[in-house]
């Protein structure tokens, strides 16, 4: 294997590409399946992550209050509540406390962090 990748590394050098620059590196995407919306207990994707690819009107206790960052992964189009917002209390309540436009990943956000308890997807932020 070993030397393998040295021959494969060899050719991409040979064929003129710069393995130094590599665009993307500023964060890391967050692991989430497609469809899903995912929350995380740490920010930037870390610690405990949980999975939704429907409503919640009550987060587990393992994710309840402990939401740090989040990523929306789920089907986009027309039509489909595409957007994910989180709410601070159980079954809707407490006021929104973070939303997910389609595709978007949010590493931290100060306002939102540990307060999330539900949340439902839906047709915009
Ligand atoms: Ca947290």
């Amino acid at each position: 294997m070993r030397k393998t990748f040295i021959t494969a590394a060899g050719v991409l050098l040979a064929a003129g590409a710069s393995l130094a620059v590599v665009p993307g590196t500023a964060q890391a995407a967050a692991p989430c399946a497609e469809g899903s919306f995912c929350a995380y207990t740490d920010a930037d994707y870390g610690g405990l992550s949980v999975g939704w690819t429907g409503d919640d009107g009550w987060w587990e206790g393992n994710i309840a209050d402990e939401d740090s960052s989040w990523a929306n992964h789920g089907i986009s189009g027309p039509g489909i509540k595409d957007h994910v917002k989180v709410y601070a209390s159980a079954w809707q309540g407490g006021g929104v406390t973070i939303c997910l436009d389609p595709g978007q990943e949010v590493p931290y956000n100060e306002g939102a962090n540990d307060r999330g308890d539900s949340h439902i997807w839906t047709t915009g932020c």
